[in-house]
């Protein structure tokens, strides 16, 4: 009986020792200290066939690489919210561990997310967030920068383009994207205020919107539809890089004089750029955009971050901490003209 009993607690103490070694390991042997490997984790867009989100993927896919996570991307082929539910499902059917979305809307899926999270699925906004009312259904968003530091900055680029005068409108993705409608908002109040002699062509700037949808056919369309309806316009600001490419293509087909502008990938709006339909347009990495968000998805899901305002996290060598809102920002956007259009353009 004696004996039998020092052998179990030899056995025993074999088992603590050798998982005491096993922890004292995991930091050296885990991919990132903090963060727990073997992750499923999925990417999902506003649509899986937009150029900026395959930047986006690009740099989550880094992360998830370092991390030792299994990354997915997938989503809808259009900006949608009842098409991002579809995926969203299947993500919970599939028990991902992680989801890392940009909202094609900021209330639609809303519903779905909180289904996601009560099976335990740790939810990462970035790029676009929910509605601020539905912020705790997800731990935290991560986006590029202030949205009026983004909306007023391509005001500005516009009143450049124009000589400071004559009216604006504005091609946008989607009314549903909060995104969006974030920085419509900054730039409202900011031209009427800085630039006595612009407005906006539809009187206010909520009435000066046109929806391109983040797809190319219906932004040109669009495009389209502002100069008939307003044939002296003096800029177009498309805060969408599907739209002001639709924008920056269609002006230099149909020879227009208006001025266009707005959020572009370098990559795409080289050509446009370089031959001066386009004198400006500006963003952030977006590659870096989504490497950040799997890091801070990581930490949630290892409870080693917790979103809450005045937390931080690591990302790479850089850390981001979170803001009223439960917001952490990238950092403010780049600009691009014909004099570093091409660097950025092997970037992103
Ligand atoms: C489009 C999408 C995205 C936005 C960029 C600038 O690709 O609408 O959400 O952040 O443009």
């Amino acid at each position: 009986m004696q004996k039998k009993y020092t052998r179990l607690v030899a056995a025993a103490a074999l088992v603590g020792a050798l998982v005491a070694s096993a922890t004292a390991l995991t930091p050296a042997n885990a991919a990132v200290p903090g963060i727990k490997t073997g992750l499923k984790i999925a990417i999902m867009p506003k649509a899986v066939n937009n150029g900026y989100f395959t930047a986006w993927n690009k740099g989550a896919q880094k992360a998830c690489k370092e991390i030792g996570a299994k990354c997915t991307y997938l989503g809808p082929t259009e900006a949608t919210g009842p098409a991002q539910v579809q995926f969203i499902n299947k993500v919970i059917q599939q028990r991902y561990d992680v989801l890392v979305i940009s909202a094609a809307d900021q209330n639609a899926i809303v519903p779905s997310l909180k289904k996601a999270k009560a099976a335990g699925i740790t939810i990462v906004t970035s790029d676009a967030d929910v509605a601020a009312a539905s912020a705790s259904a997800r731990t935290v968003a991560i986006l590029p920068s202030a949205s009026d530091r983004i909306g007023t900055a391509e005001v500005d680029w516009a009143a450049e383009a124009a000589g400071s005068k004559g009216s604006v409108a504005i091609l946008s993705a989607a009314a549903t994207a909060a995104n969006q409608n974030a920085w419509i908002a900054a730039m409202g109040p900011y031209l009427t205020k800085k630039y006595p002699n612009m407005k906006w062509v539809g009187g206010t700037v909520d009435k000066s919107v046109f929806y391109g949808n983040d797809d190319a056919t219906k932004s040109t369309e669009q495009f389209d539809a502002i100069l008939a309806q307003y044939p002296d316009v003096a800029a177009i600001i498309a805060p969408t890089t599907v739209g002001v490419l639709a924008a920056a293509i269609e002006k230099k087909a149909k020879k227009a004089s208006v001025k266009v502008t707005g959020l572009g990938l370098p990559s795409q709006m080289a050509p446009y750029i370089e031959d001066g339909t386009v004198e400006k347009v500006g963003l952030w990495n977006p590659i870096d955009l989504g490497y950040v968000a799997v890091y801070a998805a990581g930490r949630a899901k290892a409870k080693t971050f917790t979103g809450k305002i005045g937390s931080s996290f690591k990302a790479g060598t850089k850390t981001y901490k979170v803001v009223t809102g439960g917001i952490a920002y990238l950092g403010d956007p780049f600009t691009f003209t014909k004099s570093n259009i091409a660097t950025f353009k092997t970037i992103y």
